[in-house]
């Protein structure tokens, strides 16, 4: 090989280099690295004693019809400590520690595939599944409590018999019969408080997820127009997200026009929208594994009615009053009592029939400790008013239609952080993005 090609060669490479480190990031999301999941997984069990353990399956492929299963979503407290996308695993975490080998291991993975028992670098070990058994036997003497996440069939209606079957209570009433002074309690009681408090990689995850939402729900309102049906906003926002990488979205998406937009939950989308309609569309991308949750109300014509104007300025003065006061030590009731004051003034605070504010993370609704706001927890805030079309003790011209605004906000040591400050909504940014696309 010659000088000259040799060259080219290392050209060649450093072009190659910089090509792939130029190409826009469509890689899926990886955020969170294994050291921070490690980290977890010790300080669990720093909160854990010595007769305790946490033991968690996988969540199982659920069924959607026949033998298809619907897309595979990990339970979030299996995912929070592992990170791990698949079924028939398990985690085990024993404060006084498990004997494999010659080691006494504290962290032990059970999974499908693997085919000698392996100690990991961290100190933790992993097994095939076939072994949980056993060891879950094994460490029983001793212990008094066995952390696990409470599955997601509370009870299920034996319809053929009529009876309730509560599969877990009774599940965990003949494991307590049969290992006399070993417990199950859920593991929300001890996990809780490591998972309302997000960590940089994790807010950097739910800021990835809102960017993408953002830039669906840019994509409707730029296809919006009377004529145009509820689900086609639905495809423009989940196109979006698709495109973007991220999993699915967080939750099933709310398109709601007209009447639709009274309905809190609607996830029907087959209404053609109509001139002078207003739309609900309350909307996440899930990224990560951690979800945003945006609502925007917008008008289907590119410009809000008055009446409609005033509500949608009432309700959005009592979002950012609401916002105001975010900090640590306040309360999430607080949020629903600054939001109905405001309410109150205008005489319309009995339409508005949710609560204001929720945790945000893996789940869309997410656990929190109690109900005080601490710095590194990450909330929505969501005002909304409704009038349904026979609303008494309101003006006709605001029947029949429903606002709700709703932005995520990071808890920061010295108030808060809007994370959604870059998704339109004042009236006349909403207005302009319309105007822009038929100019
Ligand atoms: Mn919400």
């Amino acid at each position: 090989m010659n000088k000259i090609i040799k060259h080219n060669w290392q050209c060649f490479i450093i072009m190659l280099f910089l090509f792939i480190a130029l190409l826009p990031d469509n890689s899926p999301a990886q955020e969170i690295s294994s050291n921070e999941y490690q980290l977890r997984r010790l300080k669990l069990l720093g909160l854990m004693d010595d007769s305790s353990a946490v033991v968690l399956k996988t969540a199982d492929a659920k069924l959607r019809n026949g033998d298809v299963t619907y897309r595979y979503r990990q339970e979030s407290n299996c995912f929070y400590l592992t990170g791990l996308n698949e079924t028939n695993s398990y985690l085990m975490l024993v404060p006084k520690g498990v004997e494999v080998g010659r080691e006494k291991i504290k962290i032990l993975f059970f999974k499908p595939d693997v085919k000698n028992d392996r100690l990991l670098n961290d100190g933790s070990s992993v097994l095939n599944s076939s072994k949980f058994i056993l060891t879950l036997k094994s460490i029983l003497p001793g212990l008094n409590k066995i952390y696990t996440a409470s599955g997601d069939v509370q009870f299920v209606h034996d319809w053929l018999n009529d009876r309730m079957l509560f599969v877990e209570r009774d599940n965990k009433k003949y494991f307590e019969a049969k290992n006399h002074g070993v417990k199950i309690k859920n593991i929300s009681t001890i996990i809780n408080q490591l998972r309302e408090i997000k960590s940089e990689a994790e807010i950097a995850s739910i800021q990835k997820a809102i960017n993408i939402t953002k830039d669906g729900i840019v994509s409707a309102i730029k296809i919006c127009k009377p004529g145009c049906w509820e689900y086609q906003l639905r495809a423009a926002i989940e196109g979006e997200m698709l495109m973007q990488g991220s999993d699915y979205p967080g939750f099933p998406s709310i398109i709601g026009s007209g009447e639709n937009s009274l309905v809190l939950h609607y996830d029907k989308d087959n209404r053609q929208m109509q001139n002078g309609d207003v739309v609900v569309m309350d909307v996440g991308a899930e990224y990560g594994g951690y979800s945003a949750d945006i609502t925007r109300t917008i008008p289907v014509s590119g410009k809000f009615t008055e009446a409609q104007k005033k509500i949608y300025s009432l309700v959005l003065d009592a979002q950012k009053q609401a916002i105001d006061i975010i900090k640590p030590g306040i309360s999430i009731y607080d949020l629903d009592k600054k939001v109905l004051e405001v309410f109150a003034k205008a005489g319309m605070d009995s339409f508005l029939p949710h609560g204001v504010s929720h945790p945000l993370g893996l789940d869309v609704h997410d656990v929190a400790s109690n109900d005080t706001l601490k710095a590194g927890m990450v909330i929505t805030i969501e005002p909304g008013l409704y009038f349904p079309a026979d609303a008494k003790n309101v003006g006709a011209e605001f029947r029949g239609f429903g606002v709700r605004i709703e932005d995520d906000i990071l808890i920061t040591t010295d108030g808060h952080k809007i994370l959604t400050g870059n998704v339109p909504k004042e009236i006349a940014d909403v207005e302009a993005l319309f105007l822009n696309d038929k100019e």
